[in-house]
């Protein structure tokens, strides 16, 4: 483990020199990444949606093969990253996902963004993947530690990750991996993905994935 930590350290190193460089503000091809518009008029607290709801314009809530899967669509809960509205990717006791399907390139790289956080109703580690299907899968993990970090002060840290599109469509899933304590997941908002210049492709291949001694980051290909 100590060697990872090592290229971890190395992969910090180039994203303090060139962490600041702004990507091109690209049209989203993801539609609704904030979460904002749904069938619910207003969210007060949360609303728990199980596998298969389309409740969140262009998402599907996805799970891991129970019917119990879930997420909540999270309202006035908790602060939100972008809008007012967020999901966590664990519902009721059960994980879940989402997912959304957008026409890609084949051959071309896109740019993934996405801010994550914890549910504060439980602190510890909160972890998901996040995969490109298209012919094959390409996927990365996230963790986050909510230590800390309350309903008003989420700590809501943007992530980054790349993907190189093989085929004309390609389906972005974000999956709960959080083990411990069911129901009380990572938080997920402001989902946007473009397709990149080429300086910002070369950071994604050098391992750009975030800042911050919260996240803990590594990156696997399937
Ligand atoms: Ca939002």
């Amino acid at each position: 483990m100590k060697s990872t930590w090592k290229v971890y350290g190395s992969v910090l190193g180039v994203m303090s020199l060139f962490g600041a460089m702004p990507l091109p503000a690209g049209a989203n091809l993801i539609q609704n990444g904030s979460f904002e518009d749904s069938i619910y008029s207003s969210v007060a607290t949360w609303e728990t949606l199980y596998v298969g709801s389309t409740a969140i314009a262009g998402w599907t809530v996805i799970g891991t093969g129970k019917a119990t899967d879930s997420i909540d669509y999270v309202g006035g809960y908790w602060e939100a990253s972008h809008g007012v509205r967020s999901v966590d990717l664990d519902g009721r006791a059960a994980s879940g996902g989402v997912e959304q399907a957008f026409g890609t390139n084949p051959g071309t790289t896109y740019h993934v963004s996405f801010d994550i956080a914890g549910n504060p109703d439980w602190i510890g580690i909160k972890t998901m993947a996040v995969s490109a299907v298209g012919e094959a899968t390409q996927s990365a993990i996230f963790s986050f530690d909510n230590t800390g970090h309350s309903h008003d002060s989420m700590g809501w840290t943007t992530v980054e990750w790349f993907f190189v599109a093989d085929a004309p469509s390609t389906t972005l899933r974000f999956v709960s991996l959080t083990e411990a304590n069911k129901g009380y997941g990572m938080a997920l908002d402001n989902v946007v993905v473009h397709v990149p210049v080429p300086g910002a492709v070369l950071l994604g291949v050098l391992g750009l994935g975030g800042s911050g001694g919260l996240l803990r980051w590594r990156r696997r290909t399937a």
